[in-house]
């Protein structure tokens, strides 16, 4: 077969194949044989014809079967996979196609897997209700912060932190996504004392309280990390699924700890950022859901990160609408978020939503407690449909914050 043979028309997709819909911008060849070439590439094919292929072989071809200006749809049979393997997974459909000479630009913008395929893996253990029910928070937004100077601060300086947050209000604290364990700060101590405080924090303020500790490691380290956070009544880990990889995010999850999962994204914008090229952020949140994460970033739409209010609300619907009996899971909204952009933020995610805000709590001048009192005012009175520098005349922190953070 040659790269045109795999453009069938009208094909009709089969409820067990899963659609990928791609940009492609050919470089020097037809746009057929562009759009024939990454469904050759990415299933059966190569870039010339085999003297070793038989014609069983020909019916596991993917199949264009829509092609719309730059924009293609490819239908790839089920048996093309192998079953609860990720990498398997994208190593095909997001593999070797973004090389290719004749491409000037491929992006994965959409990706649907079929019934079958999703079933294989386990999804979220807690998923929105999962962790609402955990914090006994049933409706408002949650508050989390992330340690902030994000490196550097020893052990007891970052466990005061932790506290003065817990105790102004946030539901949840979090380590850094480049915090593992260094020698200011190692992993086993920062637990067991961040753990102690996050006790502390629950009986004086009655509120049930979280640590979020970065566990990611080599795979075999990783799970020995999440044991001690399970053995010490951690009920959360944090990982940054990006850098750790498919395979040990499903060997974690396989282990199905007790652990409500936060997914980290660092590097996601190696690959999302250009319009055109690489893959887009709503796969990324698709697959973190099927491999069975409980909550991720998903970019904000405001703030300081690059991504337009309607990527966060397609990145939001990757992982709250109904996806085949798999659990929904919490959006995270953060970078370079502050009080003053609250109304903004529920306005872009509804209420089921984490918002974390590091520099816009512990920068505010009275400190990490008032910073998280000024959070909570802002969440409260947006719910209230009250307008912020009207609740900031009885509400101190949040008048510091507006005044610090305010909209040009
Ligand atoms: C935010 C943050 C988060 C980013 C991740 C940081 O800190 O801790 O890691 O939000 O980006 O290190 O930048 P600030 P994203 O609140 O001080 O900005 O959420 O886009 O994946
Ligand atoms: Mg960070």
């Amino acid at each position: 077969m040659k790269y045109e043979d795999y453009v069938n028309l009208k094909y009709e997709p089969k409820e067990t194949d899963l659609i990928c819909e791609f940009f492609v911008e050919p470089l020097g060849i037809s746009l057929k044989e562009a759009a024939g070439g990454v469904a050759a590439e990415s299933s059966i094919g190569t870039w010339t014809e085999t003297t070793t292929t038989k014609p069983y072989v020909e019916e596991s071809a993917a199949k264009v079967f829509e092609i719309n200006g730059n924009n293609i749809k490819i239908a790839y049979p089920i048996e093309l996979f192998e079953s609860g393997n990720m990498s398997n997974i994208l190593s095909s459909i997001a593999g070797n196609v973004f090389g290719m000479k004749d491409l000037k630009n491929l992006r994965l913008n959409d990706i649907h897997f079929p019934a079958e395929l999703i079933q294989s893996f386990r999804g979220p253990k807690y998923g929105i209700q999962g962790v609402r029910k955990l914090l006994k928070i049933p409706k408002r937004p949650l508050v989390g912060t992330i340690v902030k100077p994000k490196l550097g601060l020893k052990t007891e300086d970052h466990v005061k932190v932790a506290y003065s947050a817990w105790v102004g209000g946030c539901d949840l604290v979090k380590d850094d996504e480049n915090l593992s364990n260094q020698k200011f700060n190692p992993f086993e101590e920062r637990l067991v004392r961040t753990l102690e405080f996050r006790d502390r924090a629950e009986r004086e303020t009655g509120e049930k309280k979280v640590y979020l500790i970065n566990i990611s490691a080599k795979t075999d380290e990783m799970i020995r990390r999440a044991q001690l956070v399970q053995d010490h009544d951690g009920r959360y880990a944090m990982i940054d699924v990006l850098t750790v990889g498919w395979s040990a995010l499903q060997t974690l999850r396989d282990r199905n700890f007790n652990l409500v999962l936060h997914a980290h994204r660092a590097g996601h914008a190696s690959f999302t950022k250009n319009s055109k090229h690489g893959i887009s952020m709503k796969v990324i949140a698709k697959i973190v859901r099927i491999v069975g994460f409980d909550q991720l970033h998903v970019g904000a739409g405001v703030g300081k990160m690059f991504e337009t209010k309607k990527e966060v609300v397609e990145n939001c619907n990757a992982l709250r609408k109904k996806m085949n009996g798999i659990k929904p899971v919490f959006p995270v909204a953060s970078g370079g978020l502050h009080p003053t952009l609250v109304p903004e933020l529920l306005k872009i995610f509804g209420t089921d939503v984490i918002i974390q805000s590091g520099g816009g709590i512990h920068g505010n001048p009275l400190g990490t407690t008032a910073g998280t009192k000024a959070m909570r005012q802002a969440i409260d009175s947006s719910l209230k449909n009250i307008p912020l520098n009207e609740y900031a005349k009885t509400h101190k922190e949040l008048r510091v914050a507006l005044d610090k953070w305010s909209l040009e």
